[in-house]
């Protein structure tokens, strides 16, 4: 073998494709555990530590990112909420949770997540590959499945493992690998498009808020979310169809005013350093596990983003697949392995019913007869102990299933 070749094979355990939060805190993880992987991302480091998304953790997320060891600056920077705000015209509601469940939840942006992610990574010397192209999954009902790619320089290059594990989100190659080397008999995806999209931005501006706001108006649903004491983030629900370049700053903030407002309170404007539309769907891809190869994260479920729960799902899938991948490395066990799929999808079941149940609730979509039903429910929710303890134990997360 030449030099050259030698050099473009990388042995490892586990190799893992995309560097978003499933594929990053799953490595770390794994690193904590003593198992070795390899990380290949189609993108700029740049590009991926500023792609505003997420930014709710469920306590149980925050126990994760810990114990991967990125606990210190979230604990530090994030902003503990003990609720959230639930509105409809002239009417303002606060739920609290650690008094309805016991839990909180954390605000910390899920760009500040993957930078402290990728800092451990490359702190740690591990192999973490960026702008890669061309990436492939191979011989994934083999004991030696591959990943290859060509890296930043254009040279080809091959990961061989034991595991791939595709966390490369919804528009990756990793869950279409597995779906076509099953019989359609046994392989599903179930999807739901939602009739709207939101429209968010980023704005240099004080939160107007102490905990945030969940708006149902008859114009649309808007949300009202911060990153931090000095920078907040607002969504409006608007067509798919609407197209960005028709929102100016003073028709967004107008329409943010409108919807959030209530007797008494005034929404805060400032610089707009970000904007972005965003359709909402529903989807899950079954099984997630197919020989060697696993998905983990939006490569095999989004949710709408309403009940803020597509991170947090993210992380509850690689910690399972972390304590599999230990029983597996460890102890030759393949129990855990074996029932990874069935574990993940039972959660990922019951957060894809919240979020579409929030999505439902909040959203002005119908007719009139609707809208009575959407308020008809917000009252009940936010004056029955019953139906808000259920609203505040799946926003704060159902506790992890008892370890095996
Ligand atoms: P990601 O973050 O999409 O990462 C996948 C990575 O894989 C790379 N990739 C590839 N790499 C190599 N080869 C290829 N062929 C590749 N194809 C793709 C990509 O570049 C990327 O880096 O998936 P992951 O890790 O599963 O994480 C999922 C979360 O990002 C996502 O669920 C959340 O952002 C969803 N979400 C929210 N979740 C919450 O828990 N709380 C929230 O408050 C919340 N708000 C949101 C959200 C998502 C939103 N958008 C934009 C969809 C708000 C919004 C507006
Ligand atoms: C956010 O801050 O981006 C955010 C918060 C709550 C959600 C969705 C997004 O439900």
């Amino acid at each position: 073998m030449s030099d050259q070749v030698r050099d473009a094979v990388v042995r490892t355990q586990v190799g893992i494709v995309g560097a978003g939060p499933a594929g990053l805190t799953l490595a770390q993880l794994l690193a904590r555990r003593g198992i070795e992987s390899v990380i290949v991302e189609n993108r700029s480091r740049e590009y991926v530590e500023a792609r505003i998304r997420a930014g709710v953790l469920e306590q149980g997320s925050v126990d994760v990112l810990t114990e991967a060891g990125v606990g210190g600056r979230l604990a530090r920077e994030g902003l503990r909420h003990d609720g959230i705000y639930l509105q409809w015209p002239e009417e303002r509601h606060q739920l609290n949770f650690p008094a309805l469940c016991g839990r909180s939840v954390w605000i910390y942006g899920q760009t500040e997540v993957v930078k402290d992610l990728i800092a451990a990574r490359l702190a740690d010397g591990q192999e973490l590959f960026f702008e890669v192209a061309d990436t492939a999954v191979h011989d994934v009902e083999s004991e030696r499945p591959s990943i290859t790619f060509a890296d930043a320089g254009g040279a080809a290059r091959r990961v061989e493992c034991d595991v791939v594990v595709g966390a490369d989100g919804f528009h990756g190659v990793s869950r279409d690998v597995l779906q076509s080397q099953l019989a359609e008999s046994r392989r599903r995806t179930w999807q739901r498009d939602y009739p709207f999209a939101w429209l968010g931005i980023l704005a240099d501006v004080a939160p107007s808020t102490d905990e945030l706001i969940y708006a149902w108006h008859p114009n649309g649903f808007a949300l009202n979310s911060m990153r931090s004491p000095t920078v907040t983030r607002l969504y409006l629900q608007v067509d798919p169809a609407e197209r960005l370049e028709d929102w100016s700053d003073d028709r967004i903030w107008d329409e943010l005013g409108t919807r959030l407002g209530v007797p008494g309170w005034t929404l805060q404007t400032g610089p707009v350093t970000d904007r972005s539309i965003t359709p909402m769907r529903s989807f899950v891809s079954t099984p997630m596990r197919h020989g060697r190869l696993f998905l983990a994260g939006d490569a095999a479920h989004i949710v709408p983003p309403t009940g803020a729960k597509g991170l947090n799902l993210a992380l509850l899938d690689v910690t399972l697949l972390a304590t599999a991948l230990e029983a597996f490395f460890t102890d030759k066990r393949e129990d855990l392995l074996d029932s990874y799929s069935d574990d993940a999808l039972a959660q990922v079941w019951r957060r894809t019913h919240f979020s579409w149940w929030m999505t439902t609730m909040l959203h002005a979509h119908g007719d009139d007869f609707d809208h009575q039903l959407q308020i008809a429910q917000l009252r009940y929710v936010t004056s029955s102990e019953a139906a808000a303890t259920s609203l505040a134990e799946n926003y704060t997360g159902m506790p992890l299933p008892p370890e095996r």
